[in-house]
C-alpha cells in the first residue's frame, strides 16, 4: 500500500516537473493539432480511407506548417459507431488538446460529437455526413461535404423535366435517406408526378424484397439513396433482380455511383443519371491535377466525393489559421471560416456565413465509359446551390 502511494506521489512529482520545465518560451511554435475521427474499419471504412488520404495529400502539397505552427494530424478510428465517436472526440479535446475536430463519416457520428464541440468551443469540421440538420446541432460545426436535399432537389427537377411521371424512392432508413426521400417527393409531386416511398435498413441491407416491389410497381424510374460504399452491393442486386433490363431508369443523388466503386460496377451502371457536387471526371485544370496527385499518392485509388470533402475541410482549417495568425482560439476560427470562398476540385464553393453549410454547384451526370473506364460525366450545372431546407426556414 505504502509502496503504491509512494509510486503515485513520485509519478505526480514527475508530471509537475515536466509541466514546470516544459518548452515554455517556444510556445509560439506549438503544433496545431487536428483530430480526424473517421470510420477506418467496419462497413463504412472506404469513407475513412478516402478522407484520410485526402487530408494527407493536402498536407503533403501545402506543407505541415501553417501560420508559423507545425500541423499535426491525429487520426482515430470510430469503427462507424456513435458512442465511440463521442468518446474519441472527448479524449482528443481533453488529452490531446486538439484545435479542431474533423472527419465524421456518418450523420449519427457527427451528431454524437456536437455537444463536445459546443462545450469545448472547438470547431467541428464535418467532411462527410450530409443530413441537413447537422449544422444546427452546434454553432461550432462547419460543413465541407453537402446536404442530401441540396443534391436531390435538382434531381427531382431533372426527372420531372425529362418525361418521368411515376417514381419509386428507395432510401437507407436514417437521416440522409429520409432527407433525400422528402426532398425528392416534395419537389417531384409539386411538378405533377407521383411517388411511392420505400426504406431499407442502414445496417446489412437486403435490397431484394424491395426491388421485387419496384419491379411489380413498374415506375418510370427508381430513385435510390444508399451511403457511400454500399452502391456496388445495390447494383449487384439490381442486376440479379432483372431490373437493369426492365426499362425502369435508375436515378438518385450521386452516392450510389460513388467514384470509389463505380469503375468496378460494370455495364449495369451505364446511363444511370445522378446529381451531385463532385465527379472525378469534373472538367477543370484544378480537378485534373487533384485526381492525378491523389491517385499517385494512393496506388491508383480514384478520389470520390468523400475525398473532396476531406481535402476542402483541410483547406478551410489552413485558411482559417492564416486569418487568425496561427491562433487556435475556437470561436475565432469558426468566425474566420464563415463566408470563406475558394476554388475546389469540385468547382467554386463558399461557406454560408448564416448556416455554416457549403454553397456549391450541383451537377447532373450520366455514367459513361471514357477511355475504357466508367465515370459520372457532368452534362448540366446548377450553380451556387444552398441547402434548401435551411433556405426555406428563412
Ligand atoms: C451520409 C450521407 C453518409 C451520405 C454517406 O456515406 C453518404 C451520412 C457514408 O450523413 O451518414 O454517402
Amino acid at each position: 500500500m505504502l509502496n503504491r502511494r509512494a509510486a503515485l506521489l513520485a509519478a505526480a512529482a514527475a508530471m509537475t516537473a515536466t509541466i514546470a520545465w516544459g518548452p515554455g518560451p517556444a510556445a509560439a511554435a506549438d503544433p496545431v493539432k487536428i483530430g480526424l475521427i473517421l470510420p477506418m474499419s467496419g462497413p463504412f471504412a472506404s469513407t475513412g480511407r478516402q478522407i484520410e488520404a485526402a487530408a494527407r495529400l493536402y498536407i503533403q502539397q501545402h506543407g505541415a506548417e501553417v501560420a508559423g505552427r507545425p500541423v499535426e494530424l491525429i487520426v482515430r478510428d470510430d469503427t462507424g459507431t456513435a458512442d465511440l465517436t463521442k468518446r474519441l472526440a472527448q479524449e482528443l479535446v481533453v488529452n490531446d488538446r486538439v484545435a479542431v475536430l474533423a472527419g465524421f463519416g456518418l450523420t449519427p457520428l457527427a451528431l454524437s460529437a456536437a455537444p463536445i464541440a459546443t462545450q469545448a468551443k472547438v470547431p467541428q469540421v464535418v467532411m462527410a455526413a450530409a443530413t441537413a440538420t447537422i449544422t444546427e446541432a452546434s454553432p461550432f460545426i462547419v460543413r465541407t461535404s453537402f446536404t442530401l436535399p441540396q443534391a436531390t432537389v435538382p434531381m427531382a427537377q431533372w426527372a420531372a423535366g425529362n418525361g418521368m411521371k411515376k417514381v419509386v424512392t428507395l432510401v437507407s432508413d436514417y437521416g440522409p435517406g429520409i432527407d433525400a426521400e422528402k426532398a425528392f417527393t416534395d419537389e417531384f409531386t409539386a411538378a405533377g408526378g407521383t411517388v411511392d416511398n420505400l426504406r431499407v435498413p442502414l445496417r446489412n441491407p437486403d435490397f431484394s424484397p424491395f426491388l421485387q416491389r419496384v419491379a411489380d410497381a413498374g415506375p418510370d424510374a427508381l430513385f435510390v439513396f444508399v451511403p457511400s460504399g454500399v452502391g456496388a452491393q445495390f447494383m449487384k442486386q439490381f442486376t440479379e433482380r432483372g431490373l437493369a433490363r426492365s426499362g425502369i431508369r435508375l436515378i438518385g443523388p450521386g452516392d450510389v455511383t460513388d467514384d470509389d466503386l463505380l469503375n468496378d460496377m460494370g455495364d449495369v451502371a451505364l446511363d444511370v443519371v445522378t446529381s451531385q457536387h463532385y465527379s472525378a471526371a469534373h472538367d477543370s485544370p484544378g480537378n485534373k491535377s487533384f485526381v492525378e496527385a491523389f491517385k499517385a499518392a494512393n496506388r491508383g485509388m480514384r478520389p470520390n466525393f468523400m475525398a473532396v470533402g476531406g481535402y476542402d475541410g483541410m483547406h478551410l482549417i489552413y485558411e482559417a489559421l492564416k486569418t487568425t495568425g496561427g491562433a487556435s482560439d475556437g470561436p475565432a476560427l469558426v468566425e474566420a471560416m464563415k463566408g470563406m470562398a475558394w476554388e475546389s476540385p469540385r468547382g467554386p464553393v463558399s461557406i454560408d456565413p448564416e448556416t455554416r453549410d457549403i454553397v456549391q454547384n450541383i451537377y447532373i451526370r450520366k455514367v459513361e465509359r471514357v477511355n475504357g473506364e466508367l465515370y459520372n460525366v457532368e452534362f448540366e450545372t446548377i450553380p451556387a446551390v444552398k441547402d434548401p431546407v435551411k433556405a426555406a426556414k428563412k
